[in-house]
């Protein structure tokens, strides 16, 4: 069976979080990447030489339900995205990390679906 629907139930969506700011250009960013389905921006605090934020512009606060409900274009259009801006860095040679936060536990402080994207340096083991 292909899960679709009601996976993890639809958090309630804040649309005065940060990033919603930053997808309504209320608040700037360091843009480095924009398309239809998503938008890739320097982190305010790197953890990393490069640390790149890439978020859907569709409204998810959590990747369980983007991924049981979004679109599919929508679905594709983000990962593409993330991989886009990974190539376009150049981090394909040394390596990155891909990192997403989600719910208290993880500490996911902006309730916007977004991925961490680290590179610049070895990044050591992953610590949980
Ligand atoms: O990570 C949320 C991340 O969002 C954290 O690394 C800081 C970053 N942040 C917060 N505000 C901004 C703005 N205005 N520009 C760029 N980056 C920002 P989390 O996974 O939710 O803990």
């Amino acid at each position: 069976m292909t899960p679709k629907q009601g996976v993890s139930g639809k958090p309630p969506y804040d649309d005065n979080n940060i990033f919603a700011k930053i997808l309504r250009g209320d608040i700037p960013c360091r843009k480095v990447y924009e398309d239809e389905f998503a938008l890739a921006f320097h982190d305010i605090n790197p953890q990393a030489p490069h640390h790149i934020l890439v978020i859907p512009k569709g409204r998810y606060v959590a990747f369980a339900d983007f991924a049981a409900t979004a679109p599919e274009a929508e679905i594709t259009g983000f990962i593409r995205a993330i991989g886009h801006v990974a190539h376009m860095l150049g981090f394909e040679d040394t390596g990155y990390r891909l990192l997403a936060n989600m719910g208290p536990d993880s500490h996911q402080e902006v309730p916007h679906l977004h991925v961490h994207l680290f590179a610049g340096r070895p990044l050591g083991p992953m610590l949980v």
